[in-house]
């Protein structure tokens, strides 16, 4: 096939004279405004129209190649995404960030300035939506034909404040402003069915094939989002859908009679379903709004998947050589009944067809290990909500089991546990064994997280169908963690190694390992950690008043809080330092800034509590001048991916202290590394990878493995016997239960005192000696400068493994199949 040529006029030049001339126009006709009386919105949505219209070029120019090619695509389903403010990322993409600062040096406005309308939108909860976004980056920049789809959630991930050191949730009414990243395509949008019967049809004598007429229709309306890739034309786009009433729901009946508001009644349940983004992380909750979000994506983005390889392709025994859809866990997993529906009842493909196209289709990543965060839904929501989907999760898994008890004859025991059903009081459908039973891979997301799904989580599964079984380890973008938020490093590593080349290639780092032998080098880099903690400093100053000093070590521990996470252990660190300078104000001590970030789930009291704890923590610290002199702790509020940006540059200490084998990878871990922060923790998710690759003299491992928790907890843990055989441990619990962070009251922080003594569900109290000697390492380490700056380019160099380039290369290579296709400049 000859390549089409695209009938494309561009409009756009690529001068400093052509980007000057298209503001000056943006600003007039598009914000209908001047430069003499134009607000910080008018100059911030004026610049990123102005940029994105450089993007929208290669995205045309893109959409002809593929078309033109026909490949196969990629096609990642994620009920999250963060992806980040967009101004940066698109000023670096496009290279007009050398214009923009002159003209609007000459305008008398700065880029900072600008940038602070630039809103991130908060399309997810923590790692997992992140993941996502840096794996869409890597596959632009490497030319991979990719749609990520999700949900335009109208309100993301909430605001988090602090009141008397609480946490307070407020809505993220992200698109206020309006979203200038975002091209509306209500040509695509698609109708999406709930409720209802269905009927069996009479020609069909298999019974397989039966027809669903809904009790309710919603309009999913598609707006999508430009994925540029790095250093290539490739730009790809993510479509997020937005629920809209569809007309039928509009009650004409009732608006006839004058009952106007009951007649918007349907609208607005509509309207409901893609309202806010669920605020839970790694625990679920069973809501059928919650669930009709998941099939509300799905549907929608499985027919707008049909209508794209339509365009190109007939038939459908081609469809799974063309797309490959990627699971994002188990939310978009009624994917695989809605591709069966699809196919056998609305296009007449016989069920087995149907099913081996379905099963090549469909791939799935699990994000986890706690039990209690494998989606289950009743069975009897499912047949209310989705009742053909229902019958179909009856179909398949009788077909699967027949091959279950095949392979273990006489085995009903095995049967009972690889049941897509779950029996029991209230019989649920476990959304995990679905997703095994209907994809061609499945795949952990570090190398101990693999090896534990195979053995515990999906054991049956990994012993029937071994074959299924990958490790792709997590990576993150090197573009946005380390050129967009420490220029100064990158400046740094480019002239060290003699060019750009390690943004694509970041095994380069590796030159740097030789640079660490060099004085001069490290006391440069030495510099850049120090200016970087100097702005921290100031940011964190201006939102929590509490002046850091930027020579003391920065500990810090950003990420979602959770029990598993264990931040109540670096509590108890914090709360025996506090100890031990009251015990001796005189000794010297390593001073230390000790930074918290992250959200706890609205509804998880625990760990809301444990927030209020760190706030009255720091507030005592901080507070007191001898203790003050050497240690402080800061808890900026609301954390995200903004803030990340922030933080990770300016750490020297990476707080990764779950315990073992609870967390899947981590890629917080990874961003700080890549950064030059040491790393203290266990042998847990990708912690494992990292210390195999920057060594262990240059990583602080303390606690016990994955075994020897397990085994801890079969031999009947009991966290009461390590607080009385530890002084230190019972003076730090102690210390909570006397009130002292609470004015003397003891009720307040009392739960927080019984989880620990009462049932320690992650051992904490098990892993806090080992973990405050490790500590007194760090310390030590700390005080030897040129080691610790040693080991801190050593990280750097040696985790350009972690990048999602590589990441989505292996995605490619054992589990995509699929192949770039260059975009023509
Ligand atoms: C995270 N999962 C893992 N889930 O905890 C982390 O170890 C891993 O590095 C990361 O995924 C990427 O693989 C995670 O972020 C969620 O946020 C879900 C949101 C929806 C409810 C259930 C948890």
């Amino acid at each position: 096939m000859t390549e089409a040529r695209p009938r494309l006029r561009r409009t756009v030049g690529d001068s400093l004279e052509d980007f000057e001339r298209d503001l000056i126009s943006n600003l007039y006709y598009q914000r209908g405004t001047t430069i003499e009386s134009a607000s910080g919105p008018d100059g911030y949505h004026t610049l990123a129209v102005t940029v994105r219209d450089r993007l929208v070029d290669r995205y045309a120019r893109t959409a002809a190649a593929h078309y033109a090619a026909n490949p196969r695509f990629v096609y990642y389903l994620s009920a999250e995404y963060l992806l980040g403010r967009q101004l940066r990322q698109n000023l670096l993409y496009t290279d007009t960030e050398r214009w923009v600062r002159p003209i609007a040096e000459d305008l008398g406005v700065s880029l900072e300035a600008l940038e602070v309308y630039d809103v991130e939108p908060g399309l997810g909860n923590g790692g997992l939506g992140r993941l996502a976004a840096c794996l869409l980056d890597s596959m632009a920049t490497l030319d991979i034909p990719a749609v990520g789809y999700g949900i335009r959630y109208e309100f993301g991930i909430f605001k988090q404040t602090f009141r008397d050191g609480q946490q307070v949730e407020r809505p993220d009414d992200w698109t206020f402003y309006g979203n200038p990243w975002e091209f509306p395509a209500p040509d695509d949008r698609q109708l999406v069915g709930f409720y209802g019967t269905t009927k069996a049809d009479p020609k069909d004598p298999t019974g397989l094939k039966k027809h669903w007429v809904p009790g309710e229709t919603v309009r999913g309306e598609p707006s999508h989002m430009l994925v540029p890739g790095y250093g290539t034309q490739t730009v790809n786009i993510i479509r997020l859908w937005q629920a809209r009433a569809s007309r039928e729901s509009f009650d004409l009946a009732r608006f006839g009679v004058g009952q106007y508001v009951e007649a918007v009644d349907d609208i607005v349940k509509a309207e409901n379903i893609s309202k806010v983004l669920y605020p839970d992380d790694s625990t679920e909750l069973g809501r059928e709004l919650r669930l009709k979000q998941q099939y509300f994506l799905v549907a929608c983005s499985l027919r707008d998947i049909i209508r794209r390889y339509r365009l190109r392709n007939s038939g459908w025994e081609g469809f799974a050589d063309k797309v490959v859809i990627q699971l994002n866990d188990t939310h978009p997993v009624v994917a695989v009944t809605e591709l069966m529906r699809l196919l056998v009842d609305e296009h007449g493909v016989g069920w087995d067809e149907a099913w081996t196209i379905t099963r090549r289709t469909f791939n799935y990543t699990c994000h986890t290990l706690l039990p209690e965060a494998l989606e289950t839904w009743p069975v009897r929501l499912l047949e209310r909500l989705l009742p053909r989907h229902m019958e179909i999760i009856y179909a398949i898994n009788h077909f699967f089991l027949e091959e279950v008890r095949a392979a273990y004859p006489g085995d009903e025991d095995v049967v009972r546990r690889m049941s897509v059903i779950q029996e029991g009081d209230e019989r649920r459908v476990r959304m995990a064994h679905l997703a095994v039973v209907g994809s061609t891979a499945v795949n952990g997301v570090a190398e101990l997280h693999t090896k534990l799904l195979a053995e515990t989580t999906l054991h049956d599964f990994a012993a029937l169908w071994p074959e299924r079984f990958h490790n792709i380890t997590n990576g993150v973008t090197p573009r946005r963690f380390l050129r967009m938020a420490n220029p100064r490093l990158s400046t740094l590593i480019t002239e060290a190694l003699g060019d750009e080349g390690w943004l694509t290639d970041l095994e380069r780092l590796h030159g740097l390992g030789t640079a660490a032998d060099d004085p001069a080098f490290r006391a440069a880099w030495r510099d850049v950690k120090r200016q970087n903690k100097v702005e921290l400093a100031a940011a964190v100053e201006r939102s929590t008043g509490v002046l850091a000093d930027p020579d003391a070590l920065a500990d810090v521990m950003i990420k979602r809080f959770h029990e598993y996470k264990r931040q109540q252990l670096k509590l108890l660190h914090v709360i025996t330092m506090v100890n031990r300078i009251r015990a001796d104000p005189q000794a010297t001590y390593v001073p230390r800034t000790v930074l918290f970030g992250g959200k706890a789930a609205p509804g998880y009291h625990a760990m809301k509590l444990l927030i209020q704890l760190v706030n009255a923590v720091a507030d005592v610290v901080n507070t007191d001048p001898v203790i003050a002199r050497h240690l402080r702790v800061v808890f900026p509020p609301d954390y995200n991916v903004t803030k990340a940006q922030f933080v990770i540059p300016a750490a020297d200490l990476s707080e990764q202290i779950s315990l073992a084998g609870k967390e899947a990878s981590g890629t917080g871990n990874m961003k700080l590394a890549l950064n030059g922060a040491l790393t203290i923790g266990t042998l847990d998710g990708a912690n494992i990878e990292i210390r195999d690759r920057v060594g262990a003299d240059n990583f602080f491992l303390f606690g016990m493995d994955a075994p020897a928790a397990a085994a801890l907890r079969r031999s009947g843990y009991s966290p009461r016997s390590f607080y009385e055989a530890d002084f230190e441990l019972r003076l730090a619990v102690d210390t909570i239960a006397s009130g002292a962070f609470a004015k003397g009251d003891r009720s307040v922080f009392a739960p927080v005192v019984e989880a620990m003594l009462g049932r320690d569900e992650y051992m904490a109290l098990a892993d806090y000696r080992a973990y405050v000697d490790c500590q007194d390492t760090v310390a030590d380490a700390w005080t030897d400068t040129e080691r610790w700056t040693r080991m801190s380019i050593l990280n750097t160099a040696r985790c350009g493994f972690f990048s999602s380039d590589r990441t989505v290369r292996e995605y490619c290579e054992q589990i995509w199949k699929v192949d770039p296709v260059r975009v023509n400049p």
